[in-house]
């Protein structure tokens, strides 16, 4: 006689098991939005909370074969008025063994399955690295590299227009440079300093901070294998380019590399667009010479003495046009309508690039101008930017030079987790902005350094949250990266998964998350979306505002899951 299962009896025959002659059937989802966990799942050892959206006081752990394997009291009911739903916490932390599993309520909900097991997190890491492969410009992607998703390159950039925007007595209107390479940005075939700087040093500093971890990472891209880490081979396709977006007659940075307008949703190698560099500009001389001057130092330790070198030269130039030009802030050009990425508050782009470059040269008239321009550490974002240089000094041998900044750091990282223990959905975020998922994943990229600095395993554990809070315990209830979890998006804004002809979009992007900044952004047809602005997101191509992919919002989700893997390496 075949085993009789609780479940078959709390949930009927109907929706579990089919037949008792063979191994029981999964159990079906029933209402799997009602219970929010993390779709893959916890590590044995840490905590393991769910959320319930129920009235139900009571919840149970089942295995796969719908046995009960722990049972629970539900939390009180905790409401927010930013996702306008209440929640209650499932916390079953005590329980411990490795399996699949999955959270009843009785007779109301069963959630999506996940795991419990150590090394949980390393494929989601390895992934979310290699987005960047797939994003790499004017280059096939390979079959034997990116598997079923591959394509012949475009944009070679080798023919790149000045625009009348850049022009000068050196190089006129309408000049041809190279610049070739890189990234692209995000769900467009455009490159822009200003984003690629914050996206390409957390990357650098990722492998710098979870060396342990990105030692042995092995990507499958074209320079495995190698005597480098991947993520600095990675990092490197990006820093390349970079330096070609440096005028060799000023120093200065174009801004920007695109078309004038977007390029349709075309695979890369049918668009026939010219391309232009775009006004020079102060805010992407001061990142292009933060993150210059951060590559220099980490690859002469790596012994790239010579790359190193012209990386130092190059961040100096930088810097000294920057002085030269303090209020060129860009002004989109009336003929071009690709991202902007404007900034006309650049104290916290002279407090990172004067930090970094203090670091690479040891110059006292650089740690003066840190001083000057410091301003107390937040949440990083492409604008924003003073916890970068801040994050670099801390974990410097210079640390000890600069016990106020490590004070601020660590009262914000607290007051991080402050807000995180308030918060019914167990995250520190109180705005959801456009690209609200990688404020998240900055969040926990602060509290892992600030786990470095002190040690102190809450903020380690408060990082974990964050994760758990990007792969389903939200008010979406998605996984938000792609190729991750039950219930992951499908449709991203990103030209390539738009026209590659296939299905299952590319794994490993984490899309921007919901946000009410552009509530009808698939205009003429809109899509109905939550008012709530954390529960505000689609799953369609055309929400460019809640559903597209860009480098700097992977970049702390590479940051966070490595560093997760890497406190388990480092145990
Ligand atoms: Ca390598
Ligand atoms: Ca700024």
């Amino acid at each position: 006689m075949c085993k009789k299962t609780i479940l078959a009896h709390l949930f009927g025959a109907a929706l579990l098991f089919s037949s008792c002659q063979k191994q029981a059937e999964k159990p079906i989802d029933l209402n799997p939005s009602t219970i929010l966990i993390n779709q893959l799942g916890y590590h044995p050892g840490s905590d393991k909370q769910a959320l319930l959206r129920t009235r139900a006081g009571a919840f149970q752990l089942i295995t796969t074969e719908g046995e009960v394997v722990y049972e629970g009291a539900a939390g009180p009911a905790k409401g927010w008025e930013l996702s306008g739903d209440s929640v209650r916490l499932a916390d079953f932390s005590g329980f411990r063994l490795p399996g699949t599993y999955r959270i009843a309520i009785d007779g109301e909900a069963v959630s999506h399955p996940f795991s419990i097991e150590e090394n949980l997190y390393q494929q989601l890491a390895d992934a979310s690295l290699k987005s960047y492969y797939y994003a790499r410009c004017g280059v096939d992607i390979k079959p034997e590299y990116g598997g079923q998703w591959h394509w012949k390159g475009g944009h070679p950039d080798t023919l790149v227009r000045v625009h009348a925007s850049a022009a000068d007595a050196n190089r006129p209107e309408g000049t041809v440079i190279a610049s070739p390479g890189g990234w692209y940005d995000a769900g467009d075939y455009g490159k822009y300093i200003v984003n690629s700087s914050i996206t390409t040093w957390t990357l650098l500093t990722s492998s710098a901070l979870n060396a342990g971890f990105h030692k042995d990472q092995n990507l499958n891209i074209p320079e495995s294998g190698n005597q480098f880490p991947d993520i600095l081979d990675e990092a490197l396709v990006n820093l390349k380019w970079m330096m070609s977006m440096q005028d060799p007659n000023d120093g200065g940075l174009y801004h920007k590399l695109t078309t004038k307008a977007f390029d349709d949703f075309i695979m890369p190698e049918a668009t026939s667009q010219p391309r232009y560099v775009v006004q020079k500009s102060t805010s992407a001389a001061l990142d292009f010479s933060a993150t210059m001057a951060t590559a220099s130092r980490l690859l002469e330790k790596q012994g790239m003495t010579d790359l190193a070198d012209q990386m130092k030269a190059a961040a100096i130039r930088a810097w000294l046009w920057a002085e030269k030009h303090p209020a060129d802030f860009y002004a989109q050009p009336e003929d071009i309508s690709t991202g902007a990425y404007p900034d006309t508050s650049l104290v916290d782009e002279w407090f990172w690039a004067s930090s970094e470059l203090y670091l690479l040269t040891g110059e006292a008239s650089y740690r003066e101008r840190l001083r000057e321009h410091y301003q107390a550490p937040t949440t990083p974002k492409w604008d924003v930017v003073q916890s970068l240089g801040i994050i670099s000094l801390l974990t410097s041998d210079r640390r000890e030079e600069f016990p106020g900044l490590e004070k601020d750091f660590l009262h914000y990282a607290d007051q991080m987790l402050l807000k995180q223990a308030s918060n019914p959905y167990l995250i520190s975020t109180d705005k959801f902005a456009w690209g609200s998922n990688s404020d998240v994943a900055n969040d926990g990229m602060l509290k892992l350094v600030a786990f470095e600095l002190t040690r102190e395993d809450r903020y380690a554990a408060s990082a974990i949250n964050d994760l758990h809070y990007l792969l389903g315990r939200n008010a979406t209830g998605y996984s938000f990266v792609t190729g991750f979890g039950s219930k992951s998006p499908m449709h991203p804004h990103n030209r390539i998964m738009a026209a590659d002809g296939i299905e299952a979009p590319i794994p490993g992007y984490i899309v921007g998350g919901p946000n009410t900044i552009v509530p009808n952004d698939c205009d003429p047809e809109p899509v109905v979306r939550s008012p709530y602005p954390a529960a505000s997101y689609t799953d369609t191509q055309c929400s460019f505002s809640t559903n597209e992919t860009a480098i700097n919002w992977n970049a702390p989700l590479v940051f966070l899951s490595s560093g997760i893997c890497n406190l388990t390496t480092a145990e």
